[in-house]
């Protein structure tokens, strides 16, 4: 059974990678930032809670991820594996995955962590700034996040180093080129 995170600063490309490799190995992608926008689209008092934090770059707090997360994955689809994108992010949601992940008795199987240099980061920011308007792609928030993610999110991929999950690609270069990069280390880690 596939379950697989996908790891990496904003802008790393995430998102993107997790809708061509989830379909290759034909599992959810499961993005905790899509939820949150979804529940802001539709105004519902976790997207009103949520807005506050992501319009400043900053993570939505534990206790409201976790659970949303922890619901996503009670679901059928899910059952049959996932990839998660975006998620964890702190050291807590790494522990209440492990939770949740023990309670099924299920593991997961690689952690996919995509490198991009902090030009190209910014750059591609600022395009989809220009392309699509999130409220979270101004430059002083991009800055935030990039803050965050360096002190929250970077020190996890150590600890699924040490477990033995994880996966560095190379995210630069053409979408269809990293997604066939992350498939092939995938495969080769078997
Ligand atoms: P996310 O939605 O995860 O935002 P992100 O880090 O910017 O990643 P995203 O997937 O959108 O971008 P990608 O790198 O694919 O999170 C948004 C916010 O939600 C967070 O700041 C936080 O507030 C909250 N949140 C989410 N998860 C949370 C959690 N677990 N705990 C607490 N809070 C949480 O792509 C970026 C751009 O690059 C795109 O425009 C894309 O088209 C482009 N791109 C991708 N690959 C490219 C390539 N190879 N070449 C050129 N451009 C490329």
């Amino acid at each position: 059974m596939t379950r697989l995170l996908i790891m990496g600063p904003p802008g790393a490309g995430k998102g993107t990678q997790a809708e061509l490799v989830a379909k290759h190995f034909g599992v959810p992608a499961i993005s905790t930032g899509d939820i949150f926008r979804a529940n802001v689209s539709e105004q519902t008092p976790l997207g009103l809670e949520a807005k506050r934090y992501m319009d400043a770059g900053d993570y939505v707090p534990d206790e409201i991820t976790n659970n949303m997360v922890r619901d996503r994955l009670a679901e059928a689809d899910a059952r049959q594996g996932f990839l998660l994108d975006g998620y964890p992010r702190t050291l807590a949601q790494v522990e209440f995955l492990d939770s949740v992940l023990a309670a099924q008795q299920a593991s997961l199987e690689h952690v996919i962590e995509l490198v991009v240099d902090e030009d190209e980061i910014v750059a591609r920011l600022l395009k989809r700034a220009a392309e699509e308007g999130r409220t979270d792609d101004t430059e002083e928030v991009i800055r935030n996040r990039m803050h965050v993610y360096q002190e929250q999110t970077a020190p996890l991929t150590a600890l699924y180093a040490e477990r033995g999950l994880l996966i560095r690609v190379d995210g630069m270069g053409q979408v269809d080129d990293v997604a066939i990069r992350v498939e092939n280390a995938i495969a080769a880690a078997g």
